[in-house]
């Protein structure tokens, strides 16, 4: 008997791959140039899609629409901003993430980038390295966290995470987000500038997509002022980048910690020219230990599909409801 077929927008872990390969007929698009032909030859036997914002292919509503048969998408990664939702929930289509298992590795991670960012840790190691400390004495002085306010732009799960480990750290907190959260203790704001300007150091860590897309633009930027430092672990889409680059060219902030950008991995290449930004490659939850527990995600919520169980991680968009 022919197995069942998955279609996979790009690569996967070797975890991934080897159990998908086992358990159904895969097919990859970053191994097939047409793509029309792959639709048009099986596009109603699809069913299940596994995809994931690493492998830099959008699931589009046209994507969705030649797969007539799609039931469940199963998305590498928390965030499911590179899938047309609107498409998938006309559809019915159930999309799956890798919630939880990640909050607190990402959550290590923004902690990690903000104090690298504050104390410019760049920075102070090529001046190591450049044999600079022996010749001219120590490193310049940085600014600290110290004497930091930190407002929070999204506080969900990993934005709790990382608010726990900021008040270890003694840092003030207030948060912005769509409504205030009655379990939470810090100042809320429902005015992103109204916070920019009360804070000095802004974390981003919520969902990308239509309704947050540029939500970090020029008038936040001045009012979070010169010594504002903005840290990015959500999505590049979050950023108004044209507006950040030039606030970090003018000095309008002092800095930057950025670990996604809009167009990865081929990021504006205005911000490698910039000595007051921290920059990494999308590595939030990207340890050996984690990426394995949201691989695993990816596998057992298509083989729930496979079985006829209920979806182990669906989406709050798209609530399981029986298959
Ligand atoms: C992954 C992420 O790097 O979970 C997310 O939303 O951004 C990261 O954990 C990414 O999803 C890999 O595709």
């Amino acid at each position: 008997m022919s197995k069942p077929i998955v279609l996979s927008t790009g690569w996967m872990m070797p975890l991934v791959t080897r159990q998908i390969e086992e358990a159904f007929e895969v097919h990859w698009l970053n191994k097939i140039s047409d793509w029309d032909r792959l639709f048009a030859e099986v596009g109603p036997r699809i069913e299940r899609v596994c995809t994931g914002a690493l492998t830099n292919v959008a699931t589009t509503a046209d994507m969705i629409k030649r797969m007539p048969n799609l039931k469940i998408i199963s998305n590498y990664g928390v965030g499911y901003d590179s899938i047309d939702v609107p498409a998938a929930k006309a559809q019915g289509v159930v999309i799956t993430h890798t919630p939880e298992v990640l909050n607190e590795e990402v959550a290590d991670m923004a902690v990690g980038l903000l104090i690298a960012t504050v104390r410019e840790f760049n920075h102070a190691e090529a001046y190591l390295r450049s044999g600079d400390w022996a010749k001219n004495g120590e490193f310049r002085y940085t600014a600290s966290l110290r004497d930091r306010h930190v407002g929070m732009i999204g506080f969900g799960r990993i934005g709790k995470a990382i608010g726990k480990r900021l008040e270890g750290f003694g840092v003030p907190l207030s948060y912005f987000g769509r409504k205030k959260q009655a379990d939470v203790p810090y100042p809320f704001y429902d005015d992103l500038v109204a916070m920019a300007r009360d804070a000095d150091t802004l974390i981003a860590i919520l969902p990308g997509g239509p309704a947050t897309q540029g939500l970090i633009n020029k008038p936040v930027l001045e009012a979070l002022g010169p010594r504002g430092i903005v840290i990015n672990v959500a999505r590049g889409s979050v950023v108004n980048e044209a507006d950040l680059i030039a606030a970090l060219k003018s000095r309008t902030i002092l800095g930057a910690g950025l670990d996604v950008y809009v167009n990865e991995p081929k990021i504006d290449p205005a911000f490698l020219k910039l000595d007051n930004v921290t920059l990494l490659p999308h590595v939030g939850s990207g340890s050996q230990f984690t990426r394995d527990k949201m691989g695993q995600l990816v596998v057992d919520n298509l083989l729930a599909y496979k079985e006829r169980r209920a979806p182990l991680t669906p989406t709050p968009d798209t609530p399981f409801k029986g298959w």
